[in-house]
Parts: C-alpha cells; sequence; structure tokens
C-alpha cells in the first residue's frame, strides 16, 4: 500500500517574506511565469511573474548560453539564483540565476502584450481573452484586491460574532421580486436563481442571530449598462436583536472601515499599481430619501422626475454635494419610499408610506441596500397581500415569521460595484473576474 503524505509547508516563494526575511546571500528557488524577457547582449533582464508580484532576474553566463536560444516569455521555469540589491529593479532586488529548468512552453504567442502597464485591446476583445489578459499586474491587482476586501469582511464579521451560511442558489421563489429573474425547470418544478439569499439570511437570524455570507446571485435584467451584471457578488449580513436600522448602517461603517485598513496594510503594492485612493470612514453621513432628493433638485434647479427611486444621476449629483459639504465619499440614503421597497422591508411607523431601510452610496454609485425587515408573522402576512403576493408562495420563509423571530434587519453589498468605484472605473465588467452580461456567456 501506498500513502500520500500531507503537503509540506513550503508555499511558493514569497518575495513579501523574503524581503522581510532577507540580509542572507543563500540561494533562492522560486518558479513563475517569463512575463517578459529584456536582451541586453550579453545576458538578458528575465521578468518572472510570481503570484503576487514580480520579480527581476539576471539570465547570464552559462545559463544564458544554454537557455536564452529556446526561452520565450510565458515560458514557465523553476530557477535557483542569489538577490542582490540593485536599485533600478523593481522592490530594490534582483535574482541572479545560477540554474534553471524550463518546466513548459507556450504554444502559440499571446494574442496581445500582457507585460505592458496597461493592455492594449478593447474591453470586449480583453473580455474574450480574459484568462490571458489577467496576467496583466493592473488586471491581477484588481482581483487581488477583491480578494482581500472579501477575506476582511469574513474576518470583520466574525470578529463580530457573525456566522458564515451558504444559501442554496436554486430556490423556489423570488426574493426580490419583479421580472428580472432567471426561472429553469427543476425535474418538472419552476424554479429560480437566486436572486440574493435574503429568505436564508433571515430565516438563519432565528438560528444563529447573527449571519452572513459571501456568493453569486443572478439578476436577469435585459439591459447592458455601466453598472448592471447579470450575476455578481453579493456580500449580505443580517443582525438580530437590533434596536433599530442604524445599528446596520454603524455595523457597515465599521465593517469598511476594517476592511480599508486591512487593503492599506496587506495590499499596498496593488493599491500602489492601481493609484486607488482609500476611503476614510471613521464616520459616515445620512440623509433621507426626500431630503437628498430635494437637496440635489435645489442645488443643480433639477426638476424631480420619479419621486419613489433615485435616478443614476441623482445618485451622482448627491454623493457630489455630500461630498463637498463633508467631505465622505459615502453617503447614507434613509426612508425609502414603501412602494419601490420589497415586501419584507419595514414600513416606518412614523409615516407607513416609507420604509426603515436604506441605500449606502459610494462615490455616486449604489453600492448596498439594506434596511429593518417584518419580524411579526401577521404584520409578514399582510404586507405581501398587501403587494398583491399570495403568502402559501412563501411557505417556508413564513415558517420562520410564524414560529418567532427577532427584531432583525441587514444589507447586501455588491461587490463589483464596491471594486469599481474603488478603482475609479466607468465600466462594472472591470471588476468582475468573467463577467456575466446579455451578450457574454463565455470565457
Ligand atoms: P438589491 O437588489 O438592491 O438588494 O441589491 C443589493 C446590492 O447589490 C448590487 N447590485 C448589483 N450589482 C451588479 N449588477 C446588478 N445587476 C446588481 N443589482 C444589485 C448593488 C445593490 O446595492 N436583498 C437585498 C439586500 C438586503 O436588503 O439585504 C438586495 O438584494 O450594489
Amino acid at each position: 500500500m501506498e500513502y500520500i503524505e500531507r503537503e509540506k509547508a513550503r508555499p511558493a516563494f514569497c518575495l513579501k517574506d523574503y524581503l522581510i526575511q532577507s540580509g542572507g546571500s543563500d540561494p533562492v528557488t522560486l518558479h513563475g511565469a517569463i512575463h517578459r524577457i529584456r536582451d541586453m547582449g550579453h545576458f538578458s533582464f528575465l521578468l518572472v511573474r510570481l503570484p503576487d508580484t514580480i520579480i527581476q532576474c539576471v539570465l547570464e553566463g552559462q545559463a544564458y548560453e544554454k537557455h536564452r536560444p529556446h526561452l520565450h516569455e510565458e515560458c514557465c521555469v523553476r530557477l535557483t539564483g542569489v538577490i542582490s540589491a540593485e536599485e533600478r529593479a523593481p522592490h530594490g532586488l534582483e535574482c541572479h540565476i545560477q540554474d534553471m529548468v524550463v518546466l513548459s512552453s507556450p504554444a502559440a504567442p499571446l494574442p496581445f502584450p500582457v507585460n505592458r502597464h496597461k493592455i492594449g485591446p478593447a474591453l470586449e476583445t480583453e473580455l474574450g481573452y480574459r484568462p490571458i489578459a489577467l496576467r496583466n499586474s493592473d488586471r491581477r491587482a484588481r482581483f487581488r484586491v477583491q480578494a482581500g476586501i472579501v477575506q476582511q469582511f469574513r474576518n470583520f464579521l466574525q470578529t463580530q460574532g457573525f456566522t458564515e451560511i451558504r444559501s442554496p442558489k436554486l430556490q423556489s421563489a423570488s426574493a426580490e421580486g419583479g421580472a428580472n429573474v432567471f426561472s429553469l425547470d427543476y425535474f418538472g418544478k419552476k424554479a429560480y436563481l437566486a436572486q440574493s439569499p435574503q429568505f436564508y439570511k433571515q430565516m438563519m437570524v432565528g438560528v444563529y442571530e447573527r449571519v452572513f455570507e459571501v456568493g453569486s446571485v443572478f439578476r436577469a435584467e435585459r439591459h447592458q449598462t455601466a453598472r448592471h451584471l447579470n450575476e455578481y457578488v453579493s456580500l449580505d449580513f443580517e443582525m438580530g436583536y437590533i434596536d433599530d436600522f442604524t445599528d446596520l448602517c454603524a455595523m457597515e461603517t465599521a465593517m469598511l472601515a476594517s476592511v480599508f485598513d486591512y487593503l492599506r496594510q496587506s495590499f499596498a503594492e496593488e493599491i500602489q499599481t492601481l493609484k486607488v485612493s482609500l476611503p476614510s470612514v471613521d464616520r459616515i453621513p445620512s440623509i433621507r430619501f426626500v431630503e437628498a432628493k430635494e437637496l440635489v433638485a435645489r442645488t443643480y434647479n433639477r426638476k424631480i422626475k420619479d419621486p419613489h427611486d433615485l435616478e443614476p444621476e441623482e445618485e451622482r449629483l448627491i454623493s457630489d454635494v455630500i461630498k463637498r459639504q463633508t467631505g465622505s465619499d459615502f453617503v447614507f440614503v434613509t426612508h425609502y419610499p414603501a412602494s419601490k421597497r420589497p415586501f419584507y422591508a419595514m414600513n416606518d411607523p412614523e409615516n407607513p408610506k416609507l420604509t426603515l431601510s436604506f441605500d449606502l452610496l459610494f462615490r455616486g454609485l449604489e453600492i448596498t441596500t439594506g434596511g429593518q425587515r417584518i419580524h411579526d408573522y401577521d404584520e409578514q402576512v399582510a404586507k405581501m397581500v398587501d403587494k398583491g403576493l399570495a403568502p402559501e408562495d412563501f411557505k417556508s420563509y413564513l415558517m420562520a415569521h410564524r414560529h418567532g423571530m427577532p427584531p432583525h434587519g441587514g444589507l447586501g453589498i455588491g461587490l463589483e460595484r464596491l471594486c469599481m468605484k474603488l478603482f475609479g472605473d466607468s465600466q462594472i465588467r472591470l471588476s468582475s473576474m468573467f463577467p456575466r452580461d446579455m451578450g457574454r456567456l463565455d470565457p
């Protein structure tokens, strides 16, 4: 019998760790793809792509004679060399290659260079070649930062007593209503792709009090805009025993502050590559929906066209005014009209035409929706009926209410929208690794 031994703790070479521990002149062994070759006559600079950075290597002497004729960009290599200081190289270090093995060679040249700062082709072409385009330093940095956001969202909420859940993405009822739901045949029954984990996170508040989820959600929106995807990543949390919805806003503020601190500390290279300016979020201003609409109408001499919702242009203008008045990149807009909020939103007891809900705008774009939910069974059934829905279609959701739920609320954040605004992009698809839009199902 043969056994598989446990993986030895031998992570890929990490330049950052090396920099921390450095001082020694011992040879290191590392592997990566050749991002760029710069021939200098009798030697070459090889820029080798490591998981999190690029290191300049010098191919010279016998290693140069042996390997240079067969070497191409995107060859995967394992090499041993000595790292020394070189102020003109990235990180002020370069690796002098002593020995090298070429592990693989590409079958064809790249369709466009990925080793320039800016990526060449138009967005549609880039998305078609996404597995290649993502090798570019700018593109890699975006998704490392995105991974950092998710990681710290998790870490922070865990410190606050939240339990991570995974809700089903195949569901029997649509949570967010409207026509934008993908329906499918589930062994003869009608099913839907989850528009959000809404029902499940609420139900789990009755079990764990505080829960969160990071997962894909699906919206069958039949329009191509710069801020919509048909599949996106939703960062959700839901908390029980709240006093009111501002508890949720306070938790989100603390979470965002923690995420940006983490990015500042752990992703300095990526932040620099992307020229990201990290916002300060000690506190976030909050304004009522009606007041926000009036503020924009007054400041910009605009007519209010839709009194029940914010137009994208209004989101931008509200953010501009708030930025000028308070310096904040974020603003909570609260008390949305009940007519525009789903059946689970709790009405404002002071004015039942409004809800105890909010959006968070970041640099001109809605990145979060949240609010207090109805926890009382009769009130929830009545609101469903009021909205023209059949309570029997929501049996399992109502089961939780029927058997007792604490006062609770939560929110959902669009990860790609948050990234889009952080990176200063005007197009959301750049923040999705493999975007799904009306025209794209591949790669
Ligand atoms: P909502 O439908 O407003 O609320 O979605 C929450 C957040 O998700 C993001 N978002 C999108 N991002 C990319 N493409 C889309 N098509 C898209 N649609 C929405 C936005 C938005 O603010 N269940 C509620 C949340 C809650 O109350 O907990 C919900 O899904 O950033």
